[in-house]
């Protein structure tokens, strides 16, 4: 049987790693991966082909292959996003938009299906409170698509590109008979924790950072409020999320979108569970008023029953199991110690 030609781009970030690893597992692949920086040995040997420069400027090289799925997963994340706003915009909205009109064009040129995933983010959402945050408890997909950062714009709105590709582009659905498609996918990811890689830009990072900082006996200042709650996922289930999501029968499908969920702590919950996995950890606060701000706007937990009901999602680890079933004893060997 051919192998299936897959892109993912942003290679090189958390999820990209884990998602190469996960593909090349799997088998039946022909991974192509780009990123601004070169692969690294998590994935090397794993990887067909990389392509390393801006994708921006790199989709061009791509009108020359034949990919049956796309995962495009490079972005600049909310906290980073927040600093360099109009770099973000590029990234997140521009790279969407040129992959998205590759795969547009694929679908249509050679009549054949074209999957393109899209992590999206619980950045979408925008809360105007506390009280309304506390109010709203776990949102639907419809609910509060009032982003309050740059990021979640930029998430927002390439959902809604994804749409318009996958089903207006040239009117097409005024069509009798609809040309082959582009079959675009989005999943609003909550804050990610892997054991093996730490995340760079974003605000959910205080989660991974605090533990990855205790588990090494290194001291470390939360930049949000004790009582500061968002929804958490191990790394694990978000690559199977993806997985999953991209053979599901399209008619299975009645949305574009899809929140999913797996536990929701607060900062301290994280840290008392720190603490009780590595004694004597040093864990303080030091708030970053802008940060905070950031994560105050986005919901406590969401909602994802859409998710379970059409395509059977269901995470492996809630917060018992990721810590004790996967992240301990994942971060104990990495850091080469014993509890
Ligand atoms: C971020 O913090 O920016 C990301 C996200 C929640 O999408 N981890």
């Amino acid at each position: 049987m051919r192998e299936k030609q897959v892109l993912v781009t942003g290679a090189c970030g958390e999820i990209g790693q884990a998602l190469v690893q996960e593909l090349s597992k799997k088998g039946g692949y022909k991974i192509v991966t780009s990123d601004l920086y070169p692969p690294p040995d998590s994935i090397k040997s794993l990887v067909a082909e990389h392509v390393a420069g801006d994708l921006v400027y790199k989709v061009k090289t791509f009108y020359d292959y034949d990919f049956d799925i796309i995962f495009h997963l490079a972005a600049s994340l909310s906290s980073k996003a927040e600093v360099a706003t109009e770099e973000a915009h590029r990234i997140n909205v521009e790279g969407t938009m040129q992959l998205l009109m590759l795969a547009a064009y694929r679908s249509e040129k050679y009549k054949k299906e074209v999957k393109f995933l899209f992590p999206s983010s619980i950045a979408a959402y925008g809360v105007p409170s506390i009280e309304a945050k506390k109010q709203a408890g776990a949102v639907k997909e419809t609910e509060w698509n009032t982003p309050h950062t740059m990021y979640g714009c930029n998430k927002l709105y390439c959902e809604k590109l994804g749409l318009y590709y996958s089903k207006y582009f040239g009117q097409k659905h005024l069509d009798e008979n609809p040309p082959a498609m582009l079959d675009f996918r989005a999943i609003r990811f909550p804050g990610l924790i892997s054991a093996f890689t730490l995340p760079s830009g974003g605000t959910s990072d205080y989660g991974p950072e605090m533990l990855h900082a205790a588990a090494q006996g290194k001291p470390y200042s939360c930049f949000v409020r004790a009582d500061t709650k968002i929804s958490f996922m191990a790394m694990p289930d978000a690559i199977k999320s993806l997985l999953t999501l991209m053979d599901v029968p399209r008619e299975k499908l009645s949305y574009t979108v899809y929140n999913i969920a797996a536990f929701a702590l607060t900062a301290e919950e994280f840290r008392e569970r720190a603490l009780d996995a590595f004694p004597g950890a040093q864990i303080t606060y030091d708030i970053n008023p802008r940060r905070q701000g950031i994560v105050d706007s986005w919901p406590e937990d969401v909602d994802d029953a859409l998710a379970r009901v059409e395509w059977d999602w269901k995470p492996d680890y809630d917060a018992d199991h990721f810590f004790d079933d996967y992240f301990l004893p994942e971060i104990l060997k990495r850091y080469g110690k014993s509890r």
